[in-house]
């Protein structure tokens, strides 16, 4: 699955990829061929609940690693691009298949935080923390029919 971020902290945007059959994510700091910078195993092998998510999640300007669990709607995080135990373990929304993990920095402020989409009525739930309980943000965007997925981005340069 492709992954996009600033692994290195330079402000520039860099591929990387996740392979779900050995938990591996592969990030490269430029957007050029060749061996990853960064090979991390984080995730389960071969698991079809394990979805991965990339964010700057305390705000120091590089984005890291995570992961999402489909079927118990759980965020796990970890604020270096290593393995090891989450840095914050976040529950949010039931869980299930209707709902796809989107992260973002919703209010500007550098930090990265939760979202969902669910398709089945094309609403995000949007959480200006990593916590749990009701959203910040709800917006209804979308037909609710399985051909939309969703997109975040800055489409206007911080306007
Ligand atoms: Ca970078
Ligand atoms: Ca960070
Ligand atoms: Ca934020």
């Amino acid at each position: 699955m492709p992954l996009i971020g600033d692994w290195s902290g330079n402000g520039n945007m860099t591929i990387g990829l996740y392979q779900k059959s050995t938990g591996t994510f592969y990030l490269k700091n430029s957007n050029s061929a060749g061996a990853a910078d960064i090979t991390v195993q984080y995730g389960p092998v071969n698991s079809t609940d394990i979805l991965p998510v990339v964010g700057d999640w305390d705000g120091n300007g590089n984005m890291t690693i995570g992961l999402y669990q489909t079927s118990t709607g759980t965020f796990f995080f970890k604020n270096s691009n290593s393995a090891g135990a989450a840095s914050e373990t976040v529950q949010f929304g039931p869980g299930g298949s209707n709902f796809v993990p989107v992260v973002g920095d919703w209010n500007a402020d550098k930090t990265y935080t939760i979202g969902l989409y669910q398709t089945t009525i094309g609403t995000f739930f949007l959480n200006n923390n990593n916590s749990a309980g009701a959203s910040d943000t709800t917006v209804q965007y979308g037909t609710g029919t399985s051909d939309f997925m969703p997109l975040i981005g800055d489409w206007k340069n911080g306007q």
